[in-house]
């Protein structure tokens, strides 16, 4: 082992230590005191050395907080002393009742409340030990929850180191905020996937994930309010106990109050019922504590919950109006969203006309039709979507909703792209409401790779109309970019124009990837690069020479056909090679040795063995590196391994290199195709 220089430790730790600080200032103070730059540079230093001496790499090391790994489950962990669930209020009767008992349980004695504010997330215990992050336990039944670490130490508002060196465990809620649940959301729509319910269910989803890339891309939070032990830190209230936990490095919620009399816990209640939704979070009531733990432990806890701390709901928000009708609503992929447009009503300050349906499913399960009395929620406190029907309001004029037979923008035709999808689909590979995802699609570095044509420019390009499919992308002037008003300056077009102009000549397989052809990835699209002379040769091909192709199922077949038979698909070809785009495969594969397999073995005269291999590999043949019965052949050069005489003993043909080249021309003949032999020196054509 490598012996690593006193230096560098220091500086790796050194860097730990003000990544961890500046981590502070941003999540949980919200008051950076350096630039992103500046942090990014601090992080890379950190990567770099631990890169190079990877016996440094600890679990609480910054850089830990990737994601990327694939979990096997999550173990049982039986918590230090159980998470109790709270007692429920929504009335201002029962607040004062709370108050009574409590001050009853403490013969009259002065109290004093904590107000917090109810996160709409899922609870979360963090253990720490001399002050690194150990463990994440989920709630589970309140006994015993699970180990999620791998996925909270994702959270960057979770420390991984203390500013003090303690061993404790804390408690708190871990929350998505409204813009990433409808971020998610619209995403999941996309793809046909069930939205999810509200924040909570998403994040409970999120912390459940094996996959740790996908919470990486998620951005939870948290906010810590319980400590466990106060009193180990000479901690007597939760307002203390408050403080304490953002000293030493916890986001805490800043809207907390110290009430002095239940009057002002019931304000607090009334202000945020009102406010909550200028939060980027949910918040679905106000926790109301009572402040000192030494009342706390007196006043004790019940099986379930505690005696000292109550939850005072927030009213459902949800009002009642009417169905008017159901419209439809063509995203990015081509999924259609049913939408249902509502007799206007008044919802916590904002009128509402639509709410989401989601998709057929939701509508069937909760038997929802066009004429009915609904409830609306705002879920998220955001999007409005109808959670409910009033049957006993129904007159029998209500009317089914079924979903369109043809896509409301283009009236292609709709469908499932997968039978165990929820969403329908346009199947119109060029239905103008997935011109967007299309053109991303096209410039994407795995397809025509025009860089600087962003998300936003495409936008602007679509909503403009200055660009209709996806070739008009080749006639593009700088009169067209100067339509879209300012903004991008003359540098810019003009080396815009010219990435246009090189990615003409990309290679055939990124052309086919840029399609956007159904079930055609880069992968699908460079077999068929390898398998067709052009694109014109690939739009003609049969379904039957389609699926002789090896790694061509029907499905994917049927899609090519499918797609190259649109009208649409056929004048945009047209346009594209008018523009000279690269039509033509490089690396088409001959036929001459299409199903054959060979094994090489011993020196060659002609060839090195890449040389050969590729060869053989060019004309459709497969080469493997071990003789086995399916072996057609195996070619033999000067000092041959053991791989000769297995060939021999399996009775495998065995040809020399002059042979080979006899047997190369004899099928050539028999296809029709002209092949060029390789050399070492340059290629020489032989016939
Ligand atoms: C649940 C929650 C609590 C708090 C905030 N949000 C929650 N969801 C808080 O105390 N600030 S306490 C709690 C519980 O004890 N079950």
């Amino acid at each position: 082992m490598k012996k690593i220089p006193k230096e560098v430790i220091e500086e790796v730790e050194k860097l730990r230590e003000e990544i961890e600080y500046h981590n502070y200032r941003y999540y949980v103070l919200a008051d950076p005191v350096i630039s992103d730059e500046e942090y990014d540079k601090l992080m890379k230093r950190l990567i770099q050395l631990e890169k190079k001496y990877p016996e440094l790499v600890t679990p609480d090391s910054p850089t830990q907080r990737v994601g990327g790994k694939v979990l096997e489950g999550f173990k049982k962990v039986k918590h230090s002393t159980p998470m109790l669930s709270l007692d429920n209020t929504y009335d201002e009767n029962e607040i004062r009742e709370f108050d009574e008992r409590i001050k009853k349980g403490l013969a009259g004695e002065n109290v004093e409340y904590v107000s917090e504010l109810k996160i709409d997330g899922i609870s979360i215990a963090l253990r720490y030990e001399n002050g690194r992050f150990r463990m994440a336990i989920t709630r589970g039944d309140g006994t015993e929850g699970e180990d999620v670490s791998e996925n909270v130490k994702l959270i960057r508002s979770v420390p991984l180191r203390l500013r003090k060196p303690l061993t404790l465990e804390v408690r708190g809620e871990i929350y998505m905020p409204v813009e990433e649940f409808k971020r998610i959301n619209e995403e999941r729509e996309e793809q046909g996937l069930p939205a999810f319910a509200n924040p909570r269910n998403a994040t409970a989803g999120t912390i459940r994930q094996l996959d740790t890339s996908v919470v990486a891309k998620r951005n939870l939070d948290t906010f810590i309010y319980y400590l466990v032990n106060p009193q180990a830190y000479g901690i007597e209230t939760q307002w203390e106990a408050l403080q304490f936990l953002k000293e030493i490095g916890f986001k805490i919620n800043p809207h907390s109050k110290l009430c002095k009399s239940i009057d002002e816990v019931i304000d607090y209640w009334r202000v945020w019922t009102d406010e909550r939704h200028k939060l980027d979070y949910w918040v679905d009531g106000v926790v109301v504590k009572v402040n000192s733990f030494r009342q706390q432990e007196r006043l004790g806890t019940t099986a379930k919950s505690p005696r000292w701390a109550i939850a005072f709901k927030f009213p459902a928000e949800q009002v009642r109006t009417k169905l008017l009708d159901v419209t439809f609503q063509v995203g990015r992929t081509g999924v259609i969203t049913p939408v249902a447009e509502l007799e206007p009503v008044q919802l916590s300050g904002t009128t509402i006309k639509r709410a989401s349906l989601h998709n057929f499913d939701y509508i069937k399960e909760k038997d929802i039709r066009i004429g009915d009395w609904v409830f609306v929620e705002k879920a998220g406190g955001i999007i409005p979507q109808v959670v409910k029907v009033i049957t006993e309001l129904r007159d029998g004029s209500e009317r089914e909703i079924k979903p369109p037979e043809k896509c409301p923008v283009c009236r292609g035709p709709v469908g499932k792209l997968d039978p165990s999808e929820v969403a329908i689909r346009c199947l119109n590979p060029h239905c103008p409401a997935k011109l967007k995802k299309a053109l991303e699609t096209f410039v994407s570095r795995d397809a025509m790779n025009i860089d600087g044509m962003g998300e936003k420019l495409i936008e602007r390009m679509v909503d403009s109309g200055i660009v209709k499919d996806i070739a008009d992308i080749y006639y593009l002037t700088p009169f067209d970019f100067a339509q879209l008003g300012s903004g991008i300056g003359q540098r810019t077009i003009a080396k815009l124009l010219k990435e246009i102009e090189e990615s003409k000549k990309r290679p055939l397989e990124k052309l086919i990837a840029g399609l956007g052809i159904p079930h055609v990835g880069t992968k699908m699209a460079k077999i068929l690069a390898e398998n067709f002379e052009s694109l014109e040769d690939l739009a003609n091909a049969s379904l039957e020479r389609l699926m002789e192709i090896e790694g061509i199922g029907e499905e994917v077949a049927k899609s090519i056909i499918e797609y190259f038979r649109n009208e649409k698909t056929r004048e945009i070809i047209g346009k594209l090679k008018k523009a000279g785009v690269n039509m033509k495969s490089s690396i088409v594969k001959g036929k001459a040795l299409r199903g054959l397999k060979f094994v090489v073995t011993g020196e060659l005269d002609r060839w090195s063995r890449k040389e050969i291999e590729e060869f053989i590999e060019s004309l459709g043949g497969k080469v493997s590196s071990s003789v086995s019965k399916k072996t057609d052949y195996a070619i033999v050069g000067r000092n041959p391994g053991s791989k000769y005489q297995k060939a021999q003993k399996l009775g495998v043909r065995i040809l020399n290199e002059d042979e080979f080249i006899e047997l190369v021309k004899e099928r050539a003949k028999e296809t029709g195709e002209k092949v060029e032999f390789p050399e070492k020196k340059g290629p020489m054509t032989l016939f």
